[in-house]
């Protein structure tokens, strides 16, 4: 009977966190405030156009909670969310295309790294900086619920630079040591295929000489 009745519970939640009303919820809804906790994605970084990162959620100063939200919050003109993980042991998780769902049996301390996801900036992506964090909803034990604080984190996207074939925005010897591997390898990567001729070979080493050079000229 027991079992029965924490099963009942986990679904009623699992019904409430289901609730439209959480996809517009603001700050403190119910009780005095004196419950807290914060959110930290720090991040500060440079990427390339069609490049993946993970960013990692830290939660700090929090009591102890049942069941959290976490809202990714990214440009999705210029991101795409390929993957959301869970670092939380003993709790049910559920992802869907818009936020993800913590819940514990019963009162958990949710410190630490909570989560992380993975975010590919689109190949179409424009230059910029960008604001990327995660919004927590919580629901404490005494079923009150409130938000943390959030702090977020940027990341410059940079468009693809022709000829940069390790991705770190420039043109040099080591993307030419990157494409002799790859033709070492007999390996095919479209960023290689710098004469666009399906083929990755002594051509486009030719190619990336010139770049080096400064003597390229697009045919
Ligand atoms: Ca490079
Ligand atoms: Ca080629």
């Amino acid at each position: 009977m027991k079992r029965i009745s924490t099963l009942l519970i986990v679904i009623s939640m699992v019904l409430v966190f289901a609730a439209p009303v959480w996809s517009t919820y603001g700050s403190v809804v119910s009780g005095d405030d004196t419950y807290s906790g914060a959110v930290t994605v720090s991040f500060a970084e440079s990427m390339v156009s069609g490049v993946t990162v993970t960013v990692d959620v830290i939660v700090s100063d929090s009591d102890s909670i049942q069941a959290a939200m976490l809202i990714p919050v990214y440009d999705s003109d210029v991101f795409e969310l390929l993957d959301f993980t869970f670092n939380t042991p003993g709790a049910l998780a559920d992802v869907n295309e818009v936020d993800a769902v913590i819940l514990w049996e019963a009162p958990a301390d949710p410190n630490g790294h909570i989560a992380s996801f993975t975010l590919k900036a689109k190949d179409d992506a424009a230059e910029g900086a960008y604001e990327i964090g995660c919004n927590i909803n919580v629901r404490n034990e005494n079923d009150e619920l409130y938000s943390m604080d959030a702090t977020f984190g940027r990341i410059t996207v940079k468009n693809k630079v022709f000829g940069d074939i390790n991705g770190d925005g420039k043109v040099n010897a080591r993307d030419k040591a990157a494409l002799t591997t790859i033709i070492k390898n007999g390996e095919f990567l479209e960023v290689a295929d710098l004469n666009f001729d399906g083929r990755v070979n002594a051509r486009d080493k030719a190619v990336i000489t010139a770049i080096i050079k400064g003597t390229y000229k697009p045919a």
